[in-house]
C-alpha cells in the first residue's frame, strides 16, 4: 500500500477532507499512469519543456521542468487549487479577515510590506498609518545609531547590537542579516542570542563592552522564558558596569506587542517599537522584529526588502493560478506529498549568504503546516506539512547527497542560486554554478547500466543512478534586499497555499504549548528537596538522576 492509498481510507469520525475531492481521484489515477515515466523521456519528447514549465517574476526565475509532471498533471493540480478556493482564501487574507480562526486573528504580514499603501482594514481600522509610523520610527532610530549620534551612557559610539529573541523573533532577522552582509554598516555588528543555555549569552557578552552595546529585546509577548531570562542577564551585566538604572534607556530597546511588560522590564516606552497581534512570529521579520536588520543595513535597504516582498505579494494576488509562482511551488509539493508519498523536501541554497535559509524555512513551513487537525477541528486522514530540511548545496554534495541520488526515498529539492556573485571571485562562482547544474541534471537523468559500462568500463550496479528525482531551480539575479524579499514572500505564500489545500490553520502553533507547560512544572522539581514521583517512570528517574548528579558535580 502506498501512502497515496492511505488518503482514500476514511477513518471513523473523520470528516472527508479536501483530498477526497473528485479531482484527487483523478490525480491518483494520473499518478499511477505517470509514476513509471522517466523525466528523461519527458525531456526527450518535448524540446520546449523548459519554456513550458518555467516562470520569471521580476529578478526571480523558477525552472520547474525537472519535475515528474506533464501538462495534464499541472492542469489537475490547478483544479485542486481552484476547488480548495485558494483565490478566495488569499483574498480573505489580504482583506484582513480573521483567517487565523483558532486564535481569532487576522494574518497581515502582507500589510507590513504594503508599499502601495492601499488601506488594509482590521476591525474597521486602516492599519497602514500605524505600520508606516513604526517603519519611520525604526528608520530614524537606526540612523541615529548608525551615524554615531546615539551614544552609550559613557559617551561612546554604539559598535554592537545584540538581538535577544527566539523562534520567529530570531530566525528571520538573523537569516536576513546574514544574507545581506554586503549591505551592512561597516562598523556596526549585530549578534543574536536565542538559546537559554547560558553558554550562548555568556559567550556573546564576553567579547562586548557594555558602554558600546545596544540590546534589542525582541519578543512579541515579552513573556517568553528564554528571551526574558537572557534579557535579564544582559541587563544585570550592563548594570554591573554602568551602575545606574537611568542608563538602561540608552542601551535597551524593545520590540513587542506588550507595552506593560516592556515597561515592567524597565525599558522606556519611548524605546519600544510596536508590533501587533495580526503578525505571526514566524512571519514577523517585516515588522519591528526587523529592527536589527534596519540597524545593520539601514532604512532604505529595509524598505527595498519590503518592496521585494510586496512585488511577490502583488504577483501572488494577481497572476492566474497556473502562472502563479507560489501556487506552482505549493502544488508541486502537494503532488509529491499526497500522491507520491514523499515525506520530506530539501532546501539547497548554492549561496554562502543564504546558508541560514533552510533553518528559517524549517520553522516557517513546519510550524505552519505541521498539523493533524484541520481548520474545522477534524482529524485529517492525509499527509500535511512535509519535513523541511537542508543545508548549503555545495557542502551537501560532499555529505548527504548520496542519499538523494541513490537512496530509497523520493526527496524533492529546491536549488536556490544567484547569477551574480557578491565577490569578484568569478572562478569560484562558476564552479558553484556548474555544480548546481550538474546536480540537478544528475538527479533528473541518472545513469543507466549501459551508460555506466560505457563511461566507467564496468557494468557495476553500484555506479548506476536511477535518476527521476525531482527538483526546482530558483535563480535570483543577485542577492539584494529586493530579490531576498521576493524569495521569502514566495515561500510564505507557498506555505499558505498548501495550508489552504490541506484545510489547515497555518497561522497558529498550539503544538509548541504542551512542552512549555511541562517545563514550567519541572523547573522547580530539579532542585526539590525530596525525590520527585509525579511523572512517568522515565521522567521521574531522569529528574532524580539530574537532582543527584548535578549536586555531585557542581558547575565549575
Ligand atoms: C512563531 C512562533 C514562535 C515565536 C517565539 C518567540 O510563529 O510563535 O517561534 O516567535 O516563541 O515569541 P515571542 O516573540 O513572543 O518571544
Amino acid at each position: 500500500m502506498t501512502s497515496s492509498d492511505l488518503s482514500t481510507i476514511p477513518r471513523p469520525g473523520v470528516a472527508p477532507g479536501p483530498l477526497h475531492r473528485s479531482v484527487c481521484a483523478q490525480l491518483r489515477a494520473h499518478q499511477a499512469a505517470v509514476a513509471g515515466v522517466h523525466m528523461r523521456e519527458l525531456f526527450a519528447a518535448d524540446p520546449r519543456r523548459f519554456e513550458r514549465f518555467s516562470l520569471q517574476v521580476g529578478d526571480l526565475l523558477l525552472d520547474y521542468s525537472k519535475n515528474r509532471i506533464t501538462e495534464e498533471t499541472m492542469a489537475l493540480l490547478v483544479r485542486l487549487a481552484e476547488e480548495a478556493d485558494v483565490a478566495g482564501w488569499r483574498d480573505r487574507m489580504f482583506g484582513g479577515e480573521k483567517i487565523n480562526t483558532t486564535e481569532n486573528r487576522a494574518v497581515l504580514h502582507v500589510a507590513l510590506r504594503n508599499r502601495s499603501n492601499a488601506p488594509v482594514m482590521v476591525d474597521g481600522e486602516d492599519v497602514m498609518p500605524r505600520v508606516n509610523a513604526v517603519i519611520d520610527r525604526m528608520g530614524v532610530f537606526a540612523e541615529k545609531v548608525r551615524s554615531g549620534e546615539w551614544r552609550g551612557y559613557s559617551g561612546k559610539r554604539i559598535t554592537d547590537v545584540v538581538n535577544i529573541g527566539i523562534g520567529g523573533s530570531d530566525l528571520g532577522p538573523q537569516m536576513v542579516y546574514q544574507a545581506l552582509k554586503p549591505y551592512r554598516h561597516p562598523h556596526l555588528k549585530v549578534h543574536f542570542i536565542s538559546n537559554v543555555d547560558g553558554a550562548h549569552v555568556k559567550e556573546a557578552l564576553e567579547a562586548l563592552d557594555p558602554g558600546t552595546t545596544l540590546f534589542v529585546v525582541s519578543s512579541k509577548t515579552f513573556t517568553t522564558q528564554e528571551t526574558m531570562t537572557n534579557a535579564n542577564h544582559a541587563r544585570a551585566w550592563f548594570l554591573a558596569q554602568s551602575q545606574a538604572v537611568e542608563h538602561v534607556a540608552r542601551h535597551f530597546v524593545a520590540v513587542s506587542a506588550n507595552r506593560e511588560a516592556v515597561a515592567a522590564f524597565g525599558i522606556d516606552p519611548a524605546g519600544m517599537f510596536e508590533m501587533w497581534d495580526w503578525v505571526g512570529g514566524r512571519y514577523s521579520l517585516w515588522s519591528a522584529i526587523g529592527l536589527s536588520i534596519v540597524l545593520a543595513v539601514g532604512a532604505e535597504r529595509f524598505v527595498e526588502l519590503l518592496a521585494g516582498a510586496h512585488a511577490m505579494d502583488t504577483h501572488f494576488r494577481t497572476a492566474p493560478l497556473a502562472q502563479n509562482m507560489p501556487v506552482i511551488l505549493a502544488l508541486l509539493g502537494v503532488w509529491y506529498n499526497n500522491f507520491f508519498g514523499a515525506e520530506s523536501h530539501a532546501i539547497l541554497p548554492y549561496d554562502h549568504y543564504l546558508r541560514s535559509l533552510p533553518a528559517y524555512l524549517e520553522q516557517a513551513d513546519m510550524e505552519s503546516n505541521g498539523k493533524s487537525v484541520d481548520r474545522d477541528g477534524h482529524a485529517v486522514d492525509y499527509a500535511t506539512g512535509q519535513i523541511i530540511w537542508g543545508a548549503t548545496g555545495i557542502n551537501g554534495q560532499h555529505a548527504f547527497y548520496q542519499l538523494l541520488h541513490q537512496g530509497t526515498r523520493l526527496i524533492p529539492a529546491d536549488f536556490i542560486v544567484s547569477v551574480t556573485p557578491h565577490t569578484e571571485l568569478q572562478a569560484h562562482h562558476d564552479i558553484l554554478i556548474a555544480n548546481f547544474l550538474a546536480q540537478t541534471e544528475a538527479l533528473m537523468r541518472g545513469r543507466t547500466l549501459e551508460e555506466t559500462r560505457a563511461q566507467t568500463g564496468q557494468a557495476s550496479p553500484f555506479k548506476v543512478f536511477d535518476g527521476n528525482h525531482p527538483s526546482n531551480a530558483i535563480l535570483l539575479q543577485q542577492i539584494t534586499p529586493h530579490t531576498l524579499g521576493m524569495l521569502l514572500a514566495l515561500y510564505e505564500h507557498k506555505i499558505f497555499v498548501q495550508g489552504v489545500i490541506w484545510n489547515l490553520d497555518s497561522y497558529d502553533q498550539w503544538g509548541v504549548e504542551l512542552g512549555k507547560q511541562l517545563a514550567s512544572r519541572i523547573l522547580p522539581e530539579l532542585h526539590a528537596p525530596a525525590p520527585v514521583g509525579g511523572h512517568d517512570a522515565s521522567t521521574n528517574a531522569l529528574i532524580n538522576y539530574y537532582r543527584r548528579m548535578s549536586q555531585r558535580h557542581p558547575k565549575m
